[in-house]
């Protein structure tokens, strides 16, 4: 038996996001997001044409829902500031309803004893702001630095953690490579573009709070996902799983926690002639304005070796340089296909330990994606998900001995508290610690896995 004890004060909680769990209220001001905008132009795209507006509604559910964290042992909690709710045209006027909203959720969380992780962006552009390019658009730095100062003087006396995004590659991938987020272009000039304007905002952001002279910490939550080449030994294999890890990792990393871009990562996007337009003064901003502290979103690792055949697309893609193969034998998830890999989050810690000056981090995403939950309940109600609490209590090992050998880890936050909405997949894949009846008015009920990461949470780890 051992005894997987964690540091004093370690922030036990999980993680979603203001449009994944908010819903609608047509009539409280919210303006629309691309998921609204997509959503009327194409409901099909959806999963069971399920759209934004119906979620666990949180928006209405406050203090059932922070009733529902404290049942299951949440000392911390993250969620995002809907940018679209707070400022409904992008720039310009305050709802209030929005602030009186967030108001009462970050007053819910603290009376309860439940330290606020507010994120800022969670893919949710107003669409006032797409039409203008987006984050292809330079100018919509300046309304995110905005729209983020409002969030910091509107409730920075009491929330002391804040990132200023989440998975910032996501809306790289998915709007301008792969199709899966809006405008579904695909252009890797664009793509890198995008990426380097959320770096710049994220920096500004960092700096805006900064001179605010509030206390507290600020950060950025990335989905690093290790990169591991097919053979250690074959230096094309190598060379392409490095630019994975560049291109999909680093490519954030390096400039949040280092102040700089990675060289390695320059030669290549200038070798495809997509290096992004820029201004020499913002890498003074980058430079000066780092991360105190990290979120790190993991699912599961890139498997990646050099390309076997010439590329078939007729654009440059960052696929010109490596591809993903199929590792024989890996471990699956049976609910959902992804990869199972519990040591890529020890080395990832490890990661940042020895090359990222043993920043503070804390585990802001991890989780267990599962196709129709309700096979899984049982005669009182409750989805007994023993395969979730064997992922958490798995990769918590890992975490655990990251930690013990000098890992700064302050925390771990599981994807999800309810089963939430999620993009075009909706509620296709069930991630909570609490289960969601979308038949039965959004009844809440705690799974299994509630139960027992309230005991984890009270004796500060498990012994297994
Ligand atoms: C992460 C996002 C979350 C959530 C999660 C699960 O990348 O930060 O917002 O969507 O993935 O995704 P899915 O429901 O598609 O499995």
């Amino acid at each position: 038996m051992t005894n997987y004890q964690f540091p004093k004060d370690f922030y036990w909680g999980s993680a979603s996001s203001g449009p994944q769990s908010e819903g609608r209220y047509e009539n409280d001001g919210k303006g629309d997001n691309i998921w609204d905008l997509w959503y009327k132009e194409q409901p099909e795209l959806y999963f069971n044409t399920i759209g934004p507006e119906k979620t666990s509604q949180a928006y209405t559910h406050i203090k059932e829902d922070v009733a529902l964290l404290k049942a299951t042992g949440h000392n911390s909690f993250r969620t995002s500031i809907q940018w679209s709710r707070l400022i409904p045209e992008g720039r310009g006027a305050i709802n209030p309803a929005a602030v009186k909203f967030y108001n009462e959720l970050i007053d819910e969380l603290l009376a309860n004893d439940i330290e606020p992780f507010i994120n800022l962006y969670h893919f949710d552009m107003p669409v006032v702001l797409q039409k203008e390019g987006g984050w292809e658009n330079r100018k919509t730095i300046d309304a995110y630095v905005a729209y983020a100062t409002a969030c910091f003087e509107l409730f920075g006396d009491r929330v002391k953690k804040w990132f200023t995004h989440n998975e910032p590659i996501v809306p790289v991938e998915g709007g301008y490579l792969y199709g899966f987020h809006y405008p579904h272009e695909v252009s890797f000039k664009a793509a890198v573009q995008v990426g380097y304007h959320e770096m710049l905002a994220s920096a500004k952001a960092i700096a805006a709070y900064r001179a605010l002279g509030k206390i507290g910490e600020i950060g950025i939550i990335l989905n690093l996902t290790p990169s591991y080449a097919r053979d250690e030994n074959n230096p094309s294999d190598v060379k392409a799983a490095q630019f994975a890890d560049g291109f999909f990792n680093r490519s954030f990393l390096d400039p949040s926690v280092l102040g700089e871009y990675p060289a390695d990562l320059i030669d290549d996007l200038r070798s495809a002639d997509v290096l992004p337009s820029y201004l020499v003064e913002d890498l003074e901003i980058i430079k000066n304005n780092t991360v105190d502290l990290l979120g790190i979103n993991y699912y599961q690792p890139r498997r990646i070796q050099a390309r076997e055949n010439p590329h078939e697309w007729s654009v440059p893609m960052p696929e010109d340089f490596f591809e993903t193969y199929d590792m024989p034998n890996k471990k699956i998830n049976p609910y959902r296909g992804w990869e199972i890999y519990e040591k890529g989050i020890y080395d990832t810690l490890t990661n940042i330990r020895e090359n990222y000056g043993n920043i503070p981090c804390y585990i802001s995403e991890n989780g267990m994606g599962v196709e129709d939950e309700s096979r899984f309940i049982d005669k009182q109600g409750q989805i007994n998900d023993d395969y979730r609490i064997e992922f958490v209590s798995e990769h918590l090992k890992y975490v655990h001995q990251a930690i013990t050998e000098g890992s700064n880890v302050r925390g771990y936050h599981m994807w999800t508290f309810i089963d939430n909405w999620s993009w075009l997949n909706a509620y296709k894949n069930r991630y909570g610690f609490v289960s969601l009846d979308l038949e039965n008015d959004g009844k809440r009920t705690i799974k299994k896995s509630g139960h027992w990461y309230k005991k984890v949470s009270e004796n500060n780890g498990f012994e297994e």
